[in-house]
């Protein structure tokens, strides 16, 4: 039986690690087999290139960016998602596609329609892998921006502050309307249990349908 593909998306500090964690302990607890992964990582030649691409001090293009990440999914898909699926998995990854589509696309003056190329090079990286279901955490970004500062900020894109935040989050509600059967906007905003509660409610009810 092929396993299912969930990916998690949002704004830096939604909570997108927390829950990946949480969900899959209590799908563990209900007999599922889970893998957790996430993005940029998931393979040591992706975890390398996680560390290239988030330094805020070697600068890169806009395409040098995309191309990296899309270097680092293919290796992930390659050998860690694509073997889990195989395998009859639950896979939950900590960002996907959409983020690349988002901050690489979206947040850089490309409109929905002009994001064409990006998709069909994605496409090809992923050999046409599109999550079975996306959840994205949504929520006002000053607050969800506090959580990760009081963490410490320092990679590439939270150094761009809450402006940047904003078009993220616009962005992430843009793929969310274009695609509203695979990407479901959840509340962040509440505490890591309640925000647990919506992403199991949906979860259930999509696992049900799987
Ligand atoms: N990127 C990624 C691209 O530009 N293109 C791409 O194609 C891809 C794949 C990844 C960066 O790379 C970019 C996007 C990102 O900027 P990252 O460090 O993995 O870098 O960044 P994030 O994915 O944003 O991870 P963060 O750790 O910053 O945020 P999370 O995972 O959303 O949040 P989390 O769970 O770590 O929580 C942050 C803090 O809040 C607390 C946690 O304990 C933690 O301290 N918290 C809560 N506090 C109150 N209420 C809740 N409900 C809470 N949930 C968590």
């Amino acid at each position: 039986m092929q396993g299912v593909f969930i990916s998690f998306e949002g704004l830096d500090g939604s909570g997108k690690t927390t829950q990946v964690q949480q969900v899959a302990e209590v799908l563990r607890g209900q007999g599922y087999e889970v893998l957790t992964t996430r993005e940029p990582g998931g393979t040591v030649l992706a975890e390398k290139v996680r560390e290239l691409v988030l330094d805020p001090l070697l600068p890169l293009n806009n395409m040098t960016q995309v191309l990296l990440y899309l270097a680092a999914r293919s290796e992930h898909v390659e050998k860690v998602i694509s073997p889990a699926l195989a395998a009859g998995k639950i896979v939950l990854c900590d960002r996907f596609s959409d983020s690349t589509l988002v901050y690489q696309g979206l947040t850089r003056g490309l409109q929905l329609e002009a994001l064409e190329n990006l998709k069909q090079l994605n496409a090809y990286a992923c050999r046409g892998l599109v999550p079975d279901l996306t959840l994205v955490l949504d929520g006002d970004p000053h607050k969800l921006l506090t959580r990760r500062v009081s963490r410490g900020v320092s990679d590439r894109y939270e150094i761009q502050g809450l402006e940047f935040q904003k078009q993220l989050r616009r962005g992430f509600l843009t793929l969310a309307q274009a695609e509203p059967e695979r990407i479901r906007v959840l509340n962040a905003e509440g505490s890591a249990d309640e925000v647990e509660q919506q992403i199991l409610a949906v979860l259930q009810q999509f696992l049900k349908k799987a």
